[in-house]
């Protein structure tokens, strides 16, 4: 599918606070690769697609992991993690995305994972930091971005995971072996 194709279809399945939301991510994604050295292309097209179907229905969301083979203890988490996985799935079977990069990029764009890669840490970032976020600690994620990928996103999940804490939620395990595997790097 064509890059302005793929653009209207997506954007067609959102509202516009999370279209604009989504063109944040790719310009900022852009730039972090070109600042750290992923490629651009692969950032922007795995940004293009990484919330494609966040406000899909939950029970469909649902229903692409159970019936697809993904996952399921994601079932037993927070919904929020879903559309990550499920997206991932639909970037392939529905947009044609067949490089494997760009759909852990995508898949992983939530919670992270152990030993994430280059690209997964650039849209994982830029989700997080986009221009339109605005929540207690973004300013510090986005200085941090400005020296260190892994230190930015170590005050990410930090943020994360303090919240689901105060909200007495269930915690995915992939984000704290993400953070673990990130501070890992660091030492
Ligand atoms: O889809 P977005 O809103 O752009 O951002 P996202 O895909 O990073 O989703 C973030 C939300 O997911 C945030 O409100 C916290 C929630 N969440 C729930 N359980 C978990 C989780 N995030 C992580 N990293 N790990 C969890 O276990
Ligand atoms: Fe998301
Ligand atoms: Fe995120
Ligand atoms: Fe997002």
């Amino acid at each position: 599918m064509k890059r302005e194709e793929m653009i209207e279809s997506v954007r067609s399945q959102m509202p516009e606070k999370r279209w604009n939301h989504t063109l944040g991510v790719m310009e900022t994604a852009v730039r972090l690769a070109e600042r750290y050295g992923a490629d651009p292309a692969k950032a922007e097209l795995a940004s293009i697609l990484h919330d494609v179907c966040k406000y899909w229905r939950v029970d469909e969301q649902a229903r692409i992991i159970r019936e697809n083979g993904l996952p399921q203890d994601l079932l037993e988490y927070d919904k929020e993690l879903w559309h990550a996985h499920a997206g991932a799935w639909i970037a392939r079977e529905q947009y044609g995305v067949s490089d494997e990069e760009v759909l852990d990029a995508i898949r992983y764009h939530t919670s992270g994972r152990v030993r994430m890669t280059l690209l997964d840490k650039v849209v994982c970032l830029a989700d997080y930091m986009e221009p339109g976020r605005d929540f207690p600690g973004v300013h510090n994620i986005r200085q941090n971005a400005e020296h260190s990928l892994e230190k930015a996103l170590i005050t990410g999940f930090d943020g994360t995971i303090r919240f689901l804490l105060d909200k007495g939620k269930r915690i995915y395990p992939l984000t704290f072996e993400a953070r673990n595997g990130l501070i890992r790097e660091l030492e």
